[in-house]
């Protein structure tokens, strides 16, 4: 067994009914983010020790230290297995509505309102071309929320931003249920946001 293992989803698997049906969230957990979990093993086993000893936060925070026969896998499952432990997480049954705490503020401050913010959230997410993720981030820089689309599974901390809010737009993540209608999925997937997550996650940074 490797040092990873798969990360628990904290609510039943169809708890998020009707808008992520039961089968799509068992298949996503126990294969896809299961997948992501013994690739991020078999790639950490062939890590120096020096960096085998790191956080995969600090990792994946610090790509360039790692060697790059490795890099890719590590980009990949890393940012997979972190990824999807942040989603679960984001989303709860009965989620949706509005955020309050400080991340309100903070989303107020960057996109004007919180109307706004969905709407730029929406059509940029949606517009992903393949698969990727779309995230309300913070930057440590600016010290700002901001919006970013990431390809694939390449996690936003790759690019020293935190992630806050991540919506999966693989098509793993919806085809059972919406095929290929992936804007329909995204209007939904606000109803189940766990706003007390994002607010929390945005506390830790400032
Ligand atoms: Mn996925």
């Amino acid at each position: 067994m490797g040092k990873y293992t798969l990360p628990e989803v904290p609510y039943a698997y169809d708890a998020l009914e009707p808008h992520i049906d039961a089968r799509t969230m068992e298949i996503h957990h126990t294969k896809h983010h299961q997948a992501y979990t013994n690739g991020l093993n078999d790639a950490w086993d062939k890590l120096p020790p020096s960096i085998q000893s790191k956080d995969l936060l600090d990792v994946l925070g610090n790509m360039n230290g790692v060697p790059e026969a490795v890099r890719g896998a590590i980009n990949f499952h890393g940012g997979g297995y972190d990824n999807h432990r942040l989603f679960w997480n984001n989303m709860r049954a009965n989620g949706g509505g509005q955020p309050g705490g400080a991340v309100a503020d903070a989303i107020k401050k960057a996109f004007g309102d919180f109307n706004g913010f969905k709407e730029q959230f929406s059509a940029k997410t949606t517009a992903i071309q393949g698969s990727g993720w779309g995230w309300l981030v913070f930057n440590p820089k600016s010290k700002n929320v901001e919006y970013k689309s990431m390809p694939n599974q390449t996690s936003p901390r790759t690019e020293g931003l935190v992630p806050l809010l991540g919506l999966d737009v693989w098509e793993h993540a919806y085809y059972l249920k919406y095929q290929n209608k992936r804007a329909d999925y995204v209007t939904a997937w606000w109803n189940v946001v766990n706003w007390d997550e994002v607010d929390k996650r945005y506390s830790k940074t400032i």
